[in-house]
């Protein structure tokens, strides 16, 4: 029997900010771009839990925010602080399993199968990395428990902030059928939607739906998302999780429909792509482009070339068709993203094109 440990932290960067200015603390932060008065571009990165009240979110525009909550503290994020902390963080956890793995900057697996031979005794084991952290960093976290990393995962999160959930192996279906399809990893807004289409909402749904059915809607896909659905999960903590995309997107200061500054901006965004993409040694397969009009109108739209390739040309030619059609509209355009998918490793490649 494996047993895995999945940590996260609260409110991260907003709570490094309150740890750091005393009198943030019990207010409600927001982390993210300029509000400029309301008329600030930009996204939220995060907030405090005291801002959560006020319905904001990660990722909600800056403008919304600021109406939700104009008394709110708004500060620009200082990334090179919340990297530092974070690598202290990491330091600690680290120490109480030599099976390890940092997801993202605020959390992290532990797998301590060898340490403990049920689950008895692993939320006092949690409780001691919590106070450790907590005397050490100033932070909380929430942690969750599990026979697999996915479970793990969303036991994380099942109760923030500075929560502990345990779920032995007994307890995994009651534990994830109620949950709401999208929580499963992977499942975004369009998997959600197809799913809702299927009279699918829930986990369990999708764990009681032939995985046959699944299969003819999503392909492999949906496979794995029947397995997940049924508390299947047998990656091992240090495997990386699968990476599905790589891309850049960026929010114009004034809204343009300039087709010069347009095709500039993609063509940048297509370079500083191809960069990560050769960094993290992929070739990709499907380009998409992105493209968000002042309304907020959003349309993606993807093409897939004959096989993988790690060219910039191929990213560049690709979205420049892409985005022809959206320059003929008299629209004016807010933000642009380029993406690409299907992504292999290179070393799984025998030639490339
Ligand atoms: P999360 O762990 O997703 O969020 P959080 O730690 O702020 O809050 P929670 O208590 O729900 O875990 O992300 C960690 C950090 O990553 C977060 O503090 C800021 C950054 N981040 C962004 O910049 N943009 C985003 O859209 C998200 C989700 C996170
Ligand atoms: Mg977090």
């Amino acid at each position: 029997m494996r047993i895995i440990l999945h940590l996260d932290l609260d409110a991260f960067f907003a709570s490094v900010e309150q740890r750091e200015n005393p009198e943030y603390r019990g207010k409600p932060v927001i982390v993210g771009a300029d509000p400029k008065g309301g008329a600030g571009r930009g996204v939220v990165s995060t907030c405090s839990y005291e801002a959560r009240e006020f319905g904001i979110h990660s990722a909600m525009p800056i403008s919304r925010a600021w109406k939700l909550c104009p008394e709110g503290i708004f500060v620009r994020p200082n990334f090179e602080l919340y990297e530092k902390v974070s690598q202290n963080i990491m330091k600690i956890i680290s120490k109480y399993s030599e099976k390890f793995e940092q997801v993202s900057i605020d959390e992290a697996f532990l797998d301590i199968s060898n340490k403990f031979k049920n689950f008895d005794g692993v939320e006092k084991f949690a409780e001691e990395i919590k106070a450790e952290i907590k005397k050490k960093e100033k932070l909380t976290c929430s942690v969750g428990i599990g026979p697999n990393k996915l479970v793990a995962k969303l036991a994380s999160d099942f109760k923030k902030p500075d929560g502990l959930t345990v779920v032995k192996t007994e307890d995994v279906k009651s534990f994830l059928f109620p949950l709401r399809a999208r929580k499963l990893i992977g499942v975004g807004p369009k998997t959600e939607r197809a799913l809702s289409q299927m009279g699918i909402r829930t986990i369990g749904d999708i764990a009681r739906t032939p995985a046959e059915d699944l299969m003819r809607r999503f392909g492999i896909w949906g496979l794995r998302m029947h397995q997940m659905a049924n508390g299947i999960d047998d990656s091992e903590v240090g495997e990386e999780w699968v990476r599905r995309s790589v891309g850049r997107e960026v929010t114009f200061e004034e809204d343009v429909d300039e087709p010069k500054i347009i095709l500039k901006a993609i063509e940048e965004l297509a370079k500083e792509t191809h960069q990560d993409l050769i960094r993290l040694g992929f070739t990709f397969r499907t380009v998409t482009l992105k493209i968000r009009y002042s309304n907020f109108e959003t349309h993606t739209h993807a093409t897939s070339l004959k096989q993988n390739t790690n060219r910039v040309e191929a990213i560049l030619d690709s979205a420049k068709k892409l985005i022809k059609p959206f320059l003929k509209k008299d629209k004016k355009i807010r933000l642009i993203g380029v993406r690409v998918s299907n992504l292999a490793e290179i070393k799984d490649q025998k030639t490339l094109a």
